[in-house]
């Protein structure tokens, strides 16, 4: 049996990229339906073959994570790519999309973007808050005022970061998510400054997620959502979702504080005295607001 990594599911077929590069078309074995277990793009697998165009998928390795919307497994990276301006950046948005990555342990990296084309009041503005981030913990890739990276740059950089991993580029629609990956590698030639606005949205669009083997690495590109639900997160989890609250959240008085209205909690005392920024914590307090008030649905326990 030979093993490969799922880069593309399609009309039935699983297309499995093997170590040496190659690619075999397969059909799943009856047992996953049996099973109802689907394969996902990302999954690990063992296969067998007959020739390129017909293989079998015989076995799917363990997930370390399953992401959603996209639907990607074994997902490493998530680069969450921000625009300053054009579309205007939003450290809600920013937070939901972090939120989205945390709660699934995949390592979060935001990009900027629109560098060059801010002014200096724009810049700075997202430059102070990008601050914030990176004292959180967050790395975040901001290039100077009035550039942009260099081909050659971008490319040693996330060369570094992708080099045999899974990423996925997270964000809003026209944030530049293609203009980058068009960077990374010019032969890819994605349309860019399209809306994709259309796919992502229904319930089951047929949209397929494609893992586009670059520098080293893979990565899937996605539409521009700006809808990001949260119908696994558990209002308990939430706060595992924001670092810092997490960290301050263990002094807090009770341990399932949630730090929403309980007397003694860390976490409010920690933004009264400016330790924690006020905007991650209000944008905390909606996203657990909005958690609370989802229809009845069982909360699915963030793995760890
Ligand atoms: N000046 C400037 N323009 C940019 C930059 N990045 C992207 N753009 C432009 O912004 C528009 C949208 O870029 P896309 O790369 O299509 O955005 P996207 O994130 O892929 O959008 P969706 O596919 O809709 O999710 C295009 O007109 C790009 O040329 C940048 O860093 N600077
Ligand atoms: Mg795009
Ligand atoms: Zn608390």
């Amino acid at each position: 049996m030979k093993q490969g990594r799922i880069i593309k599911a399609l009309s039935g077929f699983y297309y499995i990229q093997t170590e040496e590069k190659q690619v075999y078309q397969t059909r799943p074995r009856g047992i996953f339906r049996k099973r109802n277990e689907t394969p996902l793009v990302g999954d690990k697998v063992k296969f067998t073959f007959d020739s390129v165009k017909e293989g079998t998928l015989e076995e799917i390795s363990p997930r370390k994570n399953e992401l959603t919307r996209p639907t990607v497994a074994n997902v490493d990276i998530g680069f969450v790519i921000m625009s300053i301006v054009d579309p205007d950046f939003s450290t809600s948005l920013l937070d939901r999309y972090l939120v989205s990555i945390e709660q699934y342990d995949i390592r979060p990296i935001i990009y900027i973007t629109k560098t060059d084309i801010a002014n200096e009041e724009e810049y700075n503005n997202v430059s102070a808050l990008v601050n914030q981030y990176r004292t959180i913990g967050y790395e975040v890739i901001m290039p100077e005022r009035e550039t942009v990276l260099s081909r050659e740059d971008t490319q040693l950089l996330f060369g570094k970061l992708v080099e045999e991993k899974l990423a996925v580029f997270m964000g809003q629609s026209g944030a530049g998510k293609s203009t980058l990956l068009n960077k990374l590698d010019p032969n890819l030639d994605l349309k860019i400054g399209e809306t994709s606005k259309s796919l992502g949205r229904g319930r089951h669009t047929t949209r397929h997620v494609e893992l586009v083997p670059l520098l080293g690495g893979l990565i899937a590109d996605t539409p521009g959502f700006s809808a990001i639900q949260f119908d696994e997160l558990a209002v308990q989890d939430l706060s595992e979702c924001f670092p810092e609250i997490w960290e301050t959240g263990k002094q807090c008085r009770f341990s399932g504080c949630i730090h929403q209205n309980e007397p003694n909690c860390a976490v409010k005392e920690a933004v009264e005295n400016q330790l924690i920024a006020k905007f991650r914590y209000t944008n905390y307090l909606s996203l657990l607001d909005e958690i609370q008030n989802r229809k009845p649905r069982y909360g699915k326990k963030k793995g760890k």
